[in-house]
């Protein structure tokens, strides 16, 4: 075993974001950076010795490189037992169910999810805890501190392992299990979803295009889709998981998956569309000229998931992110059962999940997941909207439509302000901070605001608290205005603006979303001076 002092240490010791630890590859590059990052993890983490850990990632560019190396420290910092999925493959809701299945201490899962891959693109390290989600804030914190201080971290003097080949091999004291990254999540998704109704009604003419954008779902839709379920080759696209992810964000949204938005709304679109993101956490659905948007699939989802088998039972409650739209709220109140708001990031749904008291959870950032693991899960989802529609038999869209006449409609946009100098985007947040008691009362055009607050959230079963999770400015009639600073992005500031605004049922349901939304976008830019701090007149993204 060899120990290795870090000399000159180049760790900004950055607090990890909303999700691990991102930053550029070139950053990640620096001698001792992961490493500092990974011995910074097993510091804090208790109970090593014998111990379990699950290894995977992406596939992006440099993810072999550090998991080779994330294997040689974990076998010198006492786990007896390593398991990495083949190739270095695993999708962030597969690592989460294999820490889980197998009872693993926890997992490292590589990955800057939907940010762009490549020798000059991003990077990103997570460790998850033996719930199979993502760290606590009270872990990631600890993580945080001890980077602050770290001087050494182990590793075992080998050579590489080869990753391809499933089996065991032995590195220093542990043993290293390459298995296969897809064999285990397909059973699961087995178990889940009643794979004969869905293969019934693909073999009865209904047609999918999954995009797994060159990353990590490729092999997962390519056995699970086309294999399993019988859908025709070419049913996946963009299958292969690639380091640069063919030159694209793996970012499922109306932006970076156009191709399949214009496929959809053509007249040679399939019934189905979904995208899936870097790492297969995210979803994107669309139905043959219908959009979901994240937060209405949530809502569509709980209405309709004791349709499918391993939901059969009910539900016994939903969350979701704060600046995720109310529509799954109004659902929770149909079934009687609670829904709970939580701040952007999955780690704060696992207590919830763990504790019983949720059963399905989502993001308005394409995010949506439930109990069967503890991270949002990309092809779940498509699963669940698959087995939800063989069931009914009807359109995406007509389900759509369905569901706005029974629970009215969430209009819902988020507006992006990408790279923006981290010091304009902190003067704005201050400001707004600063003026948000004086909000209530103001109108800007037909918009009377009703109340306005910095969120906090307490969480229900540890108590744990987290301030500061976005700026919330809501108008009378349920309207809504979310700002706050992306966790996420490694390139200056990303300011999120989260634009939401309710029709009752009976209401305008049928009508465009940028109309609908065309009066809280001026009263956003007024009421946070947008422009003003910024100089940026209009969104980078729209989604
Ligand atoms: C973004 C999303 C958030 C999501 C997070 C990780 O965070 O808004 O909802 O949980 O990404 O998703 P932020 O802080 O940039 O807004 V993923 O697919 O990167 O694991
Ligand atoms: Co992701």
């Amino acid at each position: 075993m060899t120990v290795l002092t870090v000399a000159t240490a180049p760790f900004d010791g950055q607090k990890p974001g909303t999700s691990g630890l991102r930053k550029k590859v070139k950053v990640y590059q620096q001698p001792n950076y992961a490493e500092n990052f990974i011995q910074s993890v097993f510091d804090v983490v208790d109970g090593k010795e014998g111990a379990l850990l699950v290894i995977g990632g992406d596939g992006r560019y440099h993810n072999r490189t550090v998991i080779q190396q994330a294997i040689r420290m974990a076998a010198a910092n006492g786990f007896a037992r390593i398991m990495v999925g083949q190739g270095g493959i695993l999708s962030t809701p597969a690592a989460s169910h294999l820490i889980r299945k197998y009872g693993a201490l926890g997992g490292l899962i590589l990955s800057a999810s939907h940010n762009p891959g490549g020798p000059d693109e991003d990077f990103g390290i997570k460790y998850n805890v033996s719930n199979g989600g993502p760290a606590p804030e009270k872990v990631t914190d600890a993580i945080y501190a001890r980077t602050q201080t770290i001087d050494h971290w182990l590793a075992v003097d080998t050579p590489g392992i080869d990753l391809d080949r499933i089996g065991t091999v032995q590195v220093g004291g542990a043993s290293v299990e390459i298995v296969d990254s897809v064999a285990d999540y397909a059973a699961l998704m087995e178990e889940l979803f009643d794979f004969g109704a869905i293969r019934a009604m693909a073999a009865d003419g209904f047609t999918l295009a999954f995009d797994a954008m060159s990353a990590v779902t490729g092999p997962y839709a390519t056995e699970i889709f086309e294999r399993r379920l019988g859908f025709a080759p070419g049913t996946v696209r963009n299958g292969t998981p690639l380091e640069d992810f063919g030159h694209h964000h793996p970012d499922p949204n109306l932006v970076h998956a156009k191709e399949l938005y214009d496929l959809m709304m053509s007249t040679d679109a399939p019934d189905f569309g979904a995208a899936s993101d870097g790492d297969g956490d995210r979803n994107l659905i669309i139905g043959k000229g219908r959009f979901i948007t994240p937060s209405d699939s949530l809502a569509m989802l709980a209405a309709n998931a004791h349709l499918a088998k391993g939901y059969r039972g009910g539900l016994k409650g939903i969350a979701r992110s704060m600046p995720t739209s109310a529509a799954a709220d109004r659902v929770a109140q149909a079934l009687g059962i609670p829904c709970f708001e939580t701040p952007t990031g999955w780690k704060f749904f696992g207590n919830l999940l763990d504790a019983g008291m949720a059963t399905i959870c989502g993001e308005e950032s394409a995010g949506t997941g439930s109990d069967h693991v503890r991270e949002k899960d990309g092809v779940w989802a498509v699963l669940l909207w698959l087995a939800i529609l063989a069931e009914r038999r009807i359109s995406v869209d007509a389900l759509a439509r369905d569901h706005w006449a029974r629970f009215g409609r969430n209009y819902y946009a988020r507006h992006d302000y990408e790279a923006l100098p981290t010091d304009k985007a902190n003067a704005l947040i201050a400001a707004l901070t600063a003026a948000l008691p004086a909000l209530p009362g103001q109108s800007f055009g037909p918009l009377t605001i009703a109340a306005a607050d910095s969120f906090s959230y307490a969480d229900p079963v540890d108590g744990s608290l987290s301030a500061n999770q976005g700026l919330r400015v809501l108008f009378e009639g349920g309207s809504r205005v979310v700002f706050r600073l992306s966790g996420t992005g490694t390139e200056g500031a990303t300011l999120r603006v989260y634009l939401e605004r309710y029709e009752p049922a009976g209401g305008a349901l049928d009508e465009e979303t940028p109309a609908m939304l065309a009066d809280l976008i001026s009263a956003a830019d007024a009421i946070a001076g947008i422009a003003r701090h910024t100089g940026r007149t209009e969104p980078d993204v729209v989604t």
